[in-house]
């Protein structure tokens, strides 16, 4: 009886010293990086065809901190203008209307994507190519500004749209 009570005190200290080792605090000490606050991930843009004055860059924002993380604008010199976008739909009429940021709440993937929020370029300067790198700058309240690579890709946005639950 004695032995088993010994062998439970064991195996509690064993569960809360492991516990311990999984703070954010004993992972700083032993040099374990925690995941960086934002996270810019598949940044991509969409093929102009020949005709076209316009395109849109899409890619997921991730926030692993505790705040609410705020995107004011995007920069390049690929258009003379780069605004903020959301699609909506108005009696089953898509829509793009410009938005003033977006905010990416904590603890969250936000992904920007064709149909839904983007990042839209006006009058683009020159045609892109399928397979070219485009860097984007990206200014984000407090944090500052963050740039990105974007993989120009074609996207057949008409078979988006019809494919689209909405
Ligand atoms: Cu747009």
């Amino acid at each position: 009886m004695k032995t088993i009570t010994y062998f439970t005190l064991i195996f509690v200290l064993l569960l809360s010293f492991c516990k311990e080792k999984a703070t954010d605090k004993e992972n700083k000490e032993a040099g374990i990086e925690k995941k960086p606050d934002l996270i810019l991930e598949n940044a991509w843009i969409k093929e102009t065809p020949m005709d076209q004055m316009n395109s849109a860059a899409f890619l997921n924002i991730e926030n692993n901190s505790n705040n609410p993380i705020k995107l004011l604008s995007v920069e390049s010199d690929i258009s003379e203008t780069v605004e903020l976008h959301e699609t909506i739909y108005e009696n089953e009429v898509m829509k793009m209307q410009m938005v003033e940021n977006i905010v990416i709440p904590p603890k969250s993937v936000l992904e920007l994507k064709p149909g839904s929020l983007h990042v839209m370029f006006i009058n683009i300067k020159r045609d892109l190519k399928e397979g070219e790198n485009i860097s984007l700058a990206l200014n984000f309240e407090t944090i500052g500004k963050k740039s990105v690579m974007a993989k120009v890709k074609k996207h057949e946005s008409m078979m988006q749209h019809e494919h689209h639950n909405h």
